[in-house]
């Protein structure tokens, strides 16, 4: 009977070795997530303090093409400032679309939010594609000074002209 006791007790704390074992692991493993998260959300860019985001956006205006179809941003030199809020409003006069690509400053710029018709999109975004007659507002702040490119990359456009220069101060 001590026997069988014994052996059951034994059986009860290999258990539970191995439940808290279980339950180390699991724990390593969040641990491990969180530290992924912390490392990816240090490496995006952090958004800017509550002064700058009360700011009233600065607006800009950059039409993809024109209706008479010429490959070009109109304008193609932007600029603008650091640590300043803005509200880009890009539409496309054009018969075609247009992408407005220009990753390395969208690298260096905090996007609060992005609107397109009736959807807005929050988060970092790289690429905007306007099809003929489409409107969007992008609400960044500049983070960075330097100097960006521009381009629309629908094929044979970045190679017609249809490139530009985003100066941050
Ligand atoms: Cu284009």
């Amino acid at each position: 009977m001590k026997l069988i006791a014994r052996s059951i007790d034994n059986l009860w704390r290999f258990r539970q070795q191995i439940h808290s074992q279980f339950n180390r692991a699991a724990i390593a493993l969040v641990a491990v997530a969180i530290l992924l998260m912390a490392g990816l959300s240090s490496a995006a860019i952090a958004a800017p303090n509550n002064e700058i985001l009360r700011q009233a956006p600065i607006e800009v205006k950059v039409s993809l093409g024109n209706n008479t179809n010429e490959l070009k941003f109109v304008p193609s030199d932007l600029e603008f400032a650091s640590g300043k809020r803005y509200k880009l409003l890009l539409d496309n006069p054009s018969p075609q679309k247009h992408y407005f690509t220009a990753k390395d400053f969208a690298d260096i710029i905090w996007t609060q939010k992005v609107e397109a018709g009736k959807v807005e999109v929050k988060g970092a975004i790289h690429e905007l594609e306007l099809k003929p007659g489409a409107n969007a507002e992008w609400l960044f702040v500049p983070l960075k000074p330097g100097k960006y490119s521009l381009r629309c990359t629908v094929p044979g456009h970045t190679e017609a002209g249809m490139t530009g220069l985003i100066t941050v101060s």
